[in-house]
C-alpha cells in the first residue's frame, strides 16, 4: 500500500469516528497522522453543523494546536472528571483489541487520557492489524535518573532495548523530560506478563502496551469497507 492510499484509509476511519462523537460531550483526542484527519473531520462538523463539545482534552501539543486552529477550546486532563469518549490512533492492534501505542512518543499522556475515558475508540488502516502484538517496537518511557540501569536490565531480560533517538541523533526527550527505550523483542512476549513486569519496574514511567482498554476499533480496509470491531 502506498502512502497516498494509506492516507485515504486513515481519513475514512477518522471521518467515521468523527460522525460518532456526540454534541456537548467530553472528548479525548489522541495523537498521530490518523488523528490529524479526525480533527479535520471534527472541524468540518463544527463548520457545517455548528457542532460543539463540552470539553476537549488531548494528548499532545500537535493535536492541541490543530484543534485550536479550528476554533476548539482545549482543556487539561486535570480540568475534567473523565472523557465520555476518547478517539486515538494505534501502532498495532491485535485480534483481541490489545494494542501497541506510543510510536509518536506521547504514550504517557495517551494512557492517562484513555484510562480516564468511559469509551475508547481507535482508528486505524488495515496495515496496523496483527493476530498477536508484533511488528512494532514497544515504547517504554523511563526516568533519566535510572535509565541506564533500566536499559541494562531489559538487555538481560532479552527484550532487545534500543534508545529512541531524535532527528539530531540525540536521545529523544518526551513531553515530561524522560527518555524512551524501544523494546524490539518481537512478537511481544506474553503481553500481560510483560506489562506487569514493566508496571513494577522502578524508573519506568509508562509503556505502550494498552491491554484490555480499547472498546472499539474502526478499521479502514483497502477493499473500501469500514469495519467496526468491538
Ligand atoms: C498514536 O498514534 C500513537 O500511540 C501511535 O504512535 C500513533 C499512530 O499514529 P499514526 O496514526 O500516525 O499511524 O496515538
Amino acid at each position: 500500500m502506498d502512502k497516498k492510499e494509506q492516507d485515504q484509509l486513515k481519513k475514512e476511519a477518522a471521518t467515521k469516528a468523527a460522525q460518532m462523537v456526540k454534541p456537548n460531550s467530553v472528548l479525548g483526542v489522541g495523537t498521530g497522522s490518523t488523528v490529524a484527519f479526525f480533527i479535520d473531520a471534527l472541524g468540518e462538523r463544527k463548520e457545517k453543523e455548528g457542532f460543539s463539545l463540552k470539553h476537549i482534552v488531548t494528548t499532545s501539543n500537535r493535536s492541541k494546536k490543530q484543534l485550536e486552529s479550528l476554533g476548539f477550546k482545549v482543556d487539561e486532563l486535570a480540568d475534567i472528571d473523565q472523557a465520555d469518549l476518547t478517539v486515538d490512533g494505534a501502532d498495532r492492534v491485535a485480534d483481541n483489541l490489545d494494542g501497541i501505542k506510543g510510536g509518536g512518543g506521547a504514550l504517557t499522556l495517551e494512557k492517562n487520557v484513555a484510562i480516564n475515558s468511559k469509551k475508547i475508540i481507535w482508528i486505524v488502516d488495515e496495515s496496523k492489524l496483527v493476530h498477536h502484538l508484533s511488528g512494532f517496537p514497544l515504547p517504554v518511557e523511563v526516568l533519566p535518573i535510572s535509565c541506564e540501569q533500566n536499559f541494562k536490565k531489559f538487555e538481560q531480560e532479552g527484550l532487545k532495548p534500543q534508545w529512541r533517538k531524535d532527528e539530531n541523533g540525540k536521545r529523544y526527550v518526551t513531553h515530561y523530560g524522560n527518555y524512551i527505550i524501544d523494546l524490539a523483542a518481537d512478537p511481544v512476549p506474553a503481553p500481560h506478563g510483560l506489562a506487569d513486569y514493566l508496571d513494577h519496574t522502578v524508573g519506568v514511567v509508562e509503556h505502550g502496551l494498552f491491554l484490555d482498554m480499547c472498546d472499539e476499533v474502526i478499521i479502514a480496509h483497502s477493499d473500501g469497507t469500514i469495519e467496526e470491531k468491538i
